[in-house]
């Protein structure tokens, strides 16, 4: 087994002490979704905050950090070009749209990245998990579509990364003449997420890594069976979690337990009701884990779900001691995992926590 790979999170949506308050709470068809009310203790993503996470990040050693991608943060390019010249090793793990902007566009934007980098771009493609939020982009396709414009956008994104002049005639792309004078000496990583059978067929086809959520660790090997089986070349697998490690067990679940002490249930029922909306097959996993229900939050040992009562995507946290927290990840590595996304309120204080308490044990 290969040594594990541990990036951090940028939280270009606001950070806070608790979960949700002032942000549309993730990856959500946001516009239809009142944001909480912000606390006192928010914190907007300013290029001096984020700054400070990204240099944290870069001198705790993680690996990255991801960025993610939606109305409800900052642009993922513009955030992370705009962090290359304060940080030093420091990957970005950068989360983008297929079709919202050309392939070969996509592609040339990603070699600058690369040239002004030193080659620290990693992407994230993203297909959407709400069609009301694509045709808020201007993107009229459904779930299955993006899917399939997606697999011809990245043929051609590689087609322009190799140097050649080119012609693609597809479905949803015309190229002619496609041709990047400068392709990336370093191809970037391309990483991909989405539980449902398009998105396993398509990370088969087009991902170097395969990203889930953070499910119990059954259910993650499952789906890494699953990708394994229609891929016919080795992939890697990360998965993506919150984490709250303290030196012992109490003090964990304490803090848990605040984040989301705030949280009415009326608050919990709207965003639950909002985000069972989206087509996303990923999304419902995570709901489904605990059903909205706050007695049910332990999902498994050491992983609890309160996160994902108001906020879409990473729903999950890992809890506990350091010991225990360490413990869990090496069965995320026993099935498969090889990469972490982690992240945790507030984003600056955790990564610290999480690399002093657990990376350096
Ligand atoms: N969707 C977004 O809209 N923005 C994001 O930043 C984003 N980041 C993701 C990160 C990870 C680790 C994973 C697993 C998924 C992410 N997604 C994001 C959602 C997926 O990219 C995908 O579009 C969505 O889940 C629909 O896929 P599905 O129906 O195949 O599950």
């Amino acid at each position: 087994m290969s040594d594990p790979v541990f990036h951090w999170f940028l939280p270009t949506g606001g950070d806070d002490h608790a979960v949700g308050a002032g942000t549309h709470g993730g990856i959500i068809g946001a516009q239809d979704t009142a944001p909480l009310p912000r606390s006192a203790t928010h914190r907007a993503p300013t290029l001096d905050y984020l700054t400070q996470i990204a240099r944290a990040a870069d001198q705790l050693g993680y690996a990255g950090v991801l960025t993610p991608t939606g109305v409800h943060c900052e642009d993922a390019w513009l955030t992370t070009a705009a962090l290359i010249a304060a940080t030093r090793k420091l990957k970005f793990l950068v989360a983008f749209r297929p079709g919202l902007i050309t392939p070969v566009l996509a592609a040339q934007m990603a070699a600058t990245f690369q040239r002004l980098s030193s080659g620290r771009l990693l992407l994230n493609v993203v297909i959407g998990s709400s069609a009301a939020e694509q045709r808020g982009y201007g993107d009229p396709l459904d779930h299955d579509a993006r899917y399939e414009r997606a697999s011809e956008f990245l043929d051609v994104v590689r087609a322009a990364w190799a140097g050649a002049r080119f012609d693609h005639h597809g479905l949803f792309f015309d190229v002619e003449g496609g041709l990047l004078r400068e392709p990336p000496s370093i191809v970037p990583t391309v990483y991909l997420g989405g539980s449902s059978d398009a998105a396993i067929k398509l990370a088969a086809r087009h991902a170097d890594v395969y990203l889930t959520w953070g499910e119990p660790v059954d259910a993650v090997a499952a789906k890494i069976a699953a990708v394994r089986a229609v891929a016919d070349r080795p992939l890697r697998f990360g998965i993506r979690l919150h984490v709250i490690t303290r030196a012992t067990a109490d003090d964990a679940w304490d803090a848990a337990h605040r984040l989301i002490a705030g949280l009415d249930d009326e608050t919990i029922r709207a965003r639950q009701e909002s985000l069972r909306s989206l087509e996303s097959v990923g999304q419902r996993r995570m709901l489904d884990l605990h059903g909205g229900d706050r007695d049910r939050l332990v999902v498994a040992p050491n992983l609890w779900a309160g996160i994902g009562l108001v906020r879409g995507g990473a729903g999950t946290a890992l809890v506990g001691s350091h010991t225990e927290v360490a413990a869990r990840i090496d069965e995320y590595r026993a099935v498969g995992i090889d990469e972490f996304i982690l992240s945790g309120y507030p984003h600056l204080e955790e990564a610290y926590t999480f690399a002093e308490g657990v990376l350096r044990q």
